[in-house]
């Protein structure tokens, strides 16, 4: 039995930049989602479920455990001293720690600190999606660089599912390993080492309900998934939870793709580029599969904005790139930028 912090130490032999400080920082946000997947536990009976009444940045009602999670999260890498900065969904502002001992610290966190909140109140999974970066500049104040970073640059990727049981699944690049919460101990335990995803699966994620606005490629995919071609599987199987991080690991277990294309309404479709897209594309291509805009590589997708959208395109590589094939071949151009 191999504990998450066992784990982490024994990793850090192996990445050449990583020190105590990233083991460290990693730690922090496990004790953050202990304490996150308590609350998620016993939310009908605190008075922690419904709205806060306030909005965040991109125009959406946030959920008292929205807000909950997120000063969690903050509040563990504050303490932690180990990350200078934060990107998180719930601020509008990257959330700078500028005091002397955390100033220097080395990391900067994305973070969307619940993913899948509308799923709240319906005991539906939900989540917590991280990607951690390594600053670039260090001893001075935080710079545009150092916020603003490629995909490609990340250190770490990973996700919390407070689901039917709880887990933490992350990667620094050296493939994909999952840790089951034992509450009985309090202790995250690798359950799921080093996890493959299917290079062609059998089920589809995708929100059909906005089946008239997706472009003519995600269209003629959905028909694809559909034919009967028992050789490839076909017709596949529906399922789509409507929160990414459940329906990632669902597809990442099992072998799938799930989809949230751009639209002619909302181009850019929905989904988050830096602590949504980004550390779930980085977990799948460690998994063996793949991570798309339905165009271009989701890593190399450089920001010019902490909350940038991006289409996504994600799952079992053989999936992803026959969507991008009929992407390529039937969509109009607005998507492709
Ligand atoms: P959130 O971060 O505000 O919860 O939004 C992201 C979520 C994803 O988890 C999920 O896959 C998607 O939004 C569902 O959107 P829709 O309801 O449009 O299908
Ligand atoms: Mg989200």
């Amino acid at each position: 039995m191999k504990t998450l912090v066992e784990f982490i130490y024994d990793q850090q032999e192996n990445l050449n930049y990583a020190t105590g400080e990233f083991s460290r920082l990693l730690n922090d946000i496990g004790i953050a989602a202990k304490i996150v997947n308590r609350d998620v536990n016993r939310a009908g009976l605190a008075g922690i479920l419904g709205f806060e009444g306030s909005v965040n940045v991109q125009g959406e009602n946030q959920k008292k455990l929205d807000v909950l999670a997120n000063n969690e999260f903050i509040k563990a890498l504050r303490n932690g001293k180990q990350c200078a900065a934060i990107i998180s969904e719930e601020n509008e502002d990257v959330v700078v720690f500028d005091d002397e001992t955390t100033r220097n610290a080395k990391y900067i966190v994305a973070l969307d600190p619940l993913d899948g909140s509308s799923n709240i109140e319906v005991n539906v999974p939900i989540g917590t999606i991280f990607a951690i970066y390594k600053r670039k500049s260090i001893g001075t104040t935080i710079t545009k660089e150092d916020i603003l970073q490629v995909g490609t640059e990340l250190v770490c990727g990973g996700y919390v599912i407070y689901g039917s049981s709880t887990m933490l699944v992350y990667t620094t690049g050296q493939g994909v390993n999952g840790f089951t919460y034992d509450p009985t101990c309090g202790l995250f335990v690798l359950s799921h080492e080093n996890i493959k995803i299917g290079e062609l699966g059998g089920i589809y994620s995708i929100n059909e309900a906005n089946y008239i606005y997706f472009p003519e490629g995600v269209k003629k995919y959905i028909k694809y998934c559909q034919e009967d071609d028992p050789e490839s599987r076909r017709p596949y199987t529906t399922r789509y939870i409507g929160s990414l991080v459940s329906d990632f690991h669902r597809n990442l277990l099992r072998g799938g793709i799930y989809i949230y294309p751009g639209t002619l309404k909302n181009p850019y479709g929905k989904l988050r580029l830096m602590y949504e897209c980004v550390p779930v594309a980085f977990l799948a291509e460690q998994a063996g599969g793949k991570a798309s805009d339905g165009f271009r590589r989701i890593l190399d997708i450089h920001p010019d904005d902490i909350h940038q959208r991006s289409p996504l395109f994600i799952g079992s590589k053989a999936m992803v790139e026959k969507a991008e094939e009929l992407m390529a071949a039937f969509s109009s151009d607005f998507v492709k930028e």
